[in-house]
């Protein structure tokens, strides 16, 4: 007999069911056992004078076995499981589990070391879904809107991402380096000619951080567009991009979300606020009291972002807000920069966190070459310089931190509990 999935299954039609057991209840005349599959739970009743031959192996059962029951599904108004039982005419132990090592109760250090079991409840194979509509609906739109999707080498000659640390790698009787980031390929697309190319893949960042929000391998979502007259229609094509994935998000698990994570979907409006960094700066000292140095006024300190959401929150009832006017000299050479040196480019924030970095890129060779030599940047970024010499049409793009955007979108605070296996400067197993 073929198998059925817990949810297709149909009233009083012999069926085989498969799963991990959840619970085992033993009482005076009956054996209940909760199965779990992908797609939901069922209690499977044991009668102990009808079905004697079952009970011995059913009473066995340790939580995180996995069986197989053939029978029938009834529908029980008495059962709490949703009004559901399931009644076997077998039951085949496909692997009997030792007891779990982890429970509900179990730190997230603990839990991490076991993430395979971790990764079975239901609020953790809720979130595995969520990311997979995530990145589904982020594909979705870009190929609906002319995007090519493309997949560029993670072991480079040199680093990608100045400023964010690198992890270097024997290579041969050489070295290389795992890529902090897609950015100077996703730029040789656009001197290809492919005009709009999107790339979902890991990206590496060698960073002491301990934070909630960092981490050493993370998935990001890199898009890049030729023929921008400017970095705000990079923003504004993000803006539609978000919109677009929270719909979705929200039409297949908005409820499931509301219920499981307490978050409320909100789809956001056009246009997303849009704040210069000088000005925030100001407000955070008049309305909140909240001043720094004026050399860390260069960039947005972890609370200046917390602040630049509650503002965003409070004054335009946004959820989102686009930052803008970063002094070009603290951002990465590839951007654009206007007369007076400041960066065509944003970042953009959400609940209180940075979710993505974007900006026109600087495509003119001189230029690009002149704020290269500038940064002391030479051997290292001569291949790239190269792209564009032969012709390379204007260009943005920006890229989104996955395991970021699923950790503010299910309001969980920490990105070790989004990532399928979290790695950081103390994580590397399992
Ligand atoms: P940036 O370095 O700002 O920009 O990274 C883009 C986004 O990636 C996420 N992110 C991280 N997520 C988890 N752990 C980390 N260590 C980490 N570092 C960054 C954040 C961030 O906003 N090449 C540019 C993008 C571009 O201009 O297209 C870049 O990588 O959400």
């Amino acid at each position: 007999m073929e198998r059925t999935k817990i949810n297709n299954l149909q009233e009083n039609q012999s069926a085989k069911i498969e799963g991990f057991v959840e619970r085992v209840r033993d009482t005076r005349y009956m054996v209940f056992v909760i199965l779990k599959d992908i797609s939901g739970k069922l209690q499977i009743s044991i009668d102990k004078e009808k079905d004697a031959a079952l009970v011995d192996s059913a009473v066995k059962l340790v939580p995180g076995s996995v069986i197989s029951v053939c029978g029938k599904l009834s529908l029980t108004p008495a059962v709490k499981q949703g009004g559901k039982e399931f009644l076997p005419t077998s039951l085949d132990v496909l692997s009997l589990a030792e007891p779990s090592p982890i429970d509900g109760e179990t730190n997230i250090e603990n839990r991490m070391n076991f993430r395979w079991i971790d990764l079975r409840t239901d609020k953790n194979q809720l979130m595995c879904k969520v990311e997979s509509e995530f990145t589904s609906a982020f594909k979705d739109f870009l190929v609906k809107n002319d995007f090519i999707e493309i997949h560029t080498p993670k072991l480079i000659g040199a680093e990608s991402e100045s400023g964010a640390g690198v992890f270097e790698v024997k290579y041969y009787d050489t070295k290389a380096f795992l890529t902090q980031s897609p950015q100077f390929y996703k730029q040789m697309a656009m001197a290809a000619g492919l005009e709009r190319v999107f790339e979902f893949g890991p990206v590496f960042r060698a960073e002491k951080f301990s934070t909630n929000r960092h981490a050493s391998e993370y998935t990001s979502l890199d898009l890049e567009m030729s023929y921008i007259s400017s970095y705000e229609d990079v923003m504004n094509f993000e803006e539609d991009l978000i919109i677009y994935i929270l719909t979705q998000i929200k039409a297949k698990y908005g409820e499931e979300i509301k219920n499981v994570f307490g978050a409320d979907i909100v789809i956001p409006t056009k246009p997303f606020p849009r704040m210069e960094l000088a000005d925030l700066y100001k407000i955070f000292e008049s309305k909140y009291n909240y001043k720094v140095a004026e050399e860390e006024k260069t960039d947005l300190t972890t609370e200046g972002e917390r602040l630049a959401c509650r503002y965003a929150k409070e004054h335009f009832g946004h959820e989102f807000i686009f930052v803008v006017g970063f002094p070009g000299d603290k951002r990465p050479f590839y951007h654009m920069r206007d007369d007076a040196g400041r960066l065509m480019g944003y970042d953009l924030l959400w609940k209180g966190i940075e979710i993505t970095s974007g900006a026109q890129r600087e495509h003119r060779y001189e230029q690009l070459k002149a704020v290269a030599e500038s940064k002391g940047l030479k051997k290292d970024v001569e291949f790239y310089l190269e792209f564009f010499k032969y012709g390379c049409p204007p260009h943005g793009g920006f890229a989104i931190g996955m395991e970021r955007f699923l950790m503010l979108l299910l309001n969980i605070d920490t990105i070790k509990e989004v990532q399928f296996l979290f790695r950081g400067p103390n994580r590397l197993a399992p």
